[in-house]
C-alpha cells in the first residue's frame, strides 16, 4: 500500500542559519561535529506516533478535527496506511527513531487475545519497513489508560482482572518491543492515581504497583531485553493525583521497592511544568539519583495549566535542558522523543512536516549553545568556586565526624561564616550570551 499523504513534500535537508526556506534545517545538521560526536547521535530524535498518527484533533470541547487517509482507524487495513504514511514522515524528516503505544498501532480487538495478534501482525508490518528505511524503535510502551477498562488505574485498579489483563498487555509490548529492536521500554502510569481517597487504598495499590514494576524487571532478563526501563512521571491529568509525580517522587517509589538500579526515568518537559518544575530541575534530579534515561521533549502552554504537549519552541529552555544532560554525559539508550501534536487547527501535513522541522532546529540551537557552554566551563569554574571551601581537608573530614566535634572546632576557631554573593544576574548574563 501507499499513500500521497506527503507527496508534495520533499526529504528536509539542512541549508545553514542564513536560509529562508521554511522546509529546510537551519540548525539541525546531523552530521556537525560536538565534541566528538555527530549532532544527530546527541540528539536521537523520535517521532511519536501517537501524537502525529493517531490523535484525530479533539479536545475536551470537541471532536475530530484532522481529516486523514488512514480514518477510520478500526480496521488493519487502514492501521496499515498510517503505517506507510508514518514511515513516509521518517523518511522526509530524517528522523531516527519513532515512539509507539500498541493502540496507536493496532485497532482494538474484542479481547487480549485477538489485541495481541493485530499488534503481532502490525508489529511484523513495521519490521520489514524499518529494515527497509533504516528507522528504529527507541521505545515502545503500553497503552494501559484510553480504554475505559483502565479508568480506576491499571496495575494500581482495584480489580485484580484489570491487574491481569494490564500486566498481560505490558507483556506483548514488552515482546514486540524487543522484537523491533528497542532500545528502551516505558511505563507511563497515567491511571495509576487516585480521583479520591473516599474510594482509595493507598498504601494496597502502591505495593501492586512495586510488585508489578517488580515483575516488568524480572520479565525484561527473563527475556534477555538490552534496552532500559522507563518510569515517566507526571503529576496529574488524567488523574487528580498520579503515584510518579516526578522524578523526586519516582526515585523513592524505586528505592522502596528496590528497583533503583533497575528502572530509570524518561523526563517529559510538560510534566516538569505540571510539577511546578523546570525541565532543568528534573534532568538534574534524576541525574544526581542516578536514573536519567531519556526525553519526551514538548513545551506546555504556561497560562492554561494542561498538559498541551506543543512543540517545543523555546531556545533558551531547551538549551539548559541540554546542557544538563551533556553534564551527566549524554543519551546512553536514551533520545529525544517529541512527545508533542500539532495545534488542532492545524490541518495539514505541511503543518505535521513543519512542526518537527521546527522543533529538531530549537533542539539543536539548544544542543549547540549546552556544548558551547560546557566547552567553555564558564558555569561549571563558578560553581567549583563557589563549593571550593569543601575542597580543604578540614571541611572534608567534617562530614566524617560528628556534631559534637565539629562544635568544638566551631568554638575553638571562632568560626563566623560571612555571606557571599551567589552570583545569579551574572550567570544568567553569561547564559544569555550563549542562547
Ligand atoms: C502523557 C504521556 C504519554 C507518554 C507515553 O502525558 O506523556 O504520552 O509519553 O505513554
Ligand atoms: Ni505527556
Ligand atoms: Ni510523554
Amino acid at each position: 500500500m501507499s499513500t500521497d499523504f506527503f507527496k508534495d513534500i520533499s526529504p528536509i535537508t539542512f541549508a545553514g542559519a542564513d536560509s529562508a526556506d521554511p522546509m529546510a534545517f537551519h540548525h539541525y545538521n546531523p552530521d556537525e561535529m560536538l565534541g566528538g560526536k555527530r549532532m544527530e547521535e546527541h540528539l536521537r530524535f523520535a517521532v511519536a506516533y501517537w501524537h502525529s498518527f493517531a490523535w484525530e484533533g479533539g479536545d475536551p470541547f470537541g471532536g475530530q478535527t484532522l481529516e486523514r487517509p488512514w480514518h477510520p482507524q478500526d480496521t488493519m487495513a487502514n492501521a496499515k496506511l498510517k503505517a506507510d504514511a508514518a514511515f513516509e514522515m521518517f523518511r522526509i524528516l530524517g528522523a531516527p527513531y519513532f515512539c509507539f503505544h500498541d493502540a496507536d498501532v493496532r485497532p482494538e480487538g474484542s479481547n487480549y487475545a485477538e489485541n495481541t495478534s493485530r499488534l503481532d501482525e502490525m508489529t511484523d508490518y513495521f519490521g520489514t519497513k524499518m529494515e527497509e528505511t533504516g528507522t528504529k524503535l527507541l521505545w515502545g510502551t503500553a497503552n494501559t489508560f484510553s480504554h475505559r477498562r483502565y479508568m480506576s488505574g491499571g496495575s494500581t485498579n482495584p480489580d485484580p482482572d484489570v491487574f491481569a489483563f494490564m500486566a498481560a498487555t505490558v507483556k506483548s509490548c514488552m515482546d514486540a518491543t524487543q522484537k523491533l529492536g528497542g532500545e528502551n521500554y516505558v511505563l507511563w502510569g497515567g491511571r495509576e492515581g487516585y480521583e479520591t481517597l473516599l474510594n482509595t487504598d493507598m498504601g494496597q495499590e502502591l505495593d501492586h504497583m512495586g510488585r508489578f514494576l517488580n515483575m516488568v524487571v524480572d520479565y525484561k532478563h527473563k527475556i534477555g531485553f538490552k534496552g532500559a526501563i522507563l518510569v515517566e512521571p507526571k503529576p496529574q491529568e488524567p488523574s487528580k493525583h498520579q503515584y510518579d509525580y516526578d522524578a523526586a517522587t519516582c526515585f523513592g517509589f524505586l528505592q522502596k521497592y528496590g528497583l533503583e538500579k533497575e528502572v530509570k526515568l524518561n523526563l517529559e518537559q510538560g510534566h516538569a511544568i505540571l510539577a511546578g518544575h523546570s525541565f532543568e530541575h528534573e534532568i538534574a534530579t534524576a541525574a544526581a539519583l542516578g536514573v536519567f534515561g531519556s526525553i519526551d521533549m514538548n513545551r506546555n502552554d504556561y497560562q492554561s495549566g494542561w498538559d498541551t504537549d506543543q512543540f517545543p519552541n523555546n531556545v533558551p529552555e531547551v538549551a539548559l535542558a541540554y546542557y544538563h544532560i551533556l553534564k551527566a554525559g549524554g543519551f546512553d539508550t536514551g533520545g529525544t522523543n517529541f512527545d508533542a501534536k500539532l495545534r488542532r487547527q492545524s490541518l495539514d501535513a505541511v503543518d505535521l512536516i513543519a512542526s518537527h522541522v521546527g522543533a529538531m532546529d530549537v533542539c539543536a540551537r539548544g544542543l549547540k549553545a549546552a556544548h558551547a557552554m560546557l566547552e567553555d566551563g564558564g558555569l561549571e569554574t563558578a560553581l567549583a568556586e563557589r563549593y571550593a571551601g569543601w575542597e580543604t581537608p578540614e571541611a572534608r573530614a567534617m562530614l566524617g565526624s560528628d556534631l559534637g566535634s565539629i562544635t568544638d572546632r566551631v568554638l575553638a576557631q571562632d568560626i563566623n561564616p560571612q555571606p557571599r554573593s551567589g552570583r545569579q544576574e551574572i550567570l544568567e548574563n553569561y547564559v544569555n550570551r550563549f542562547v
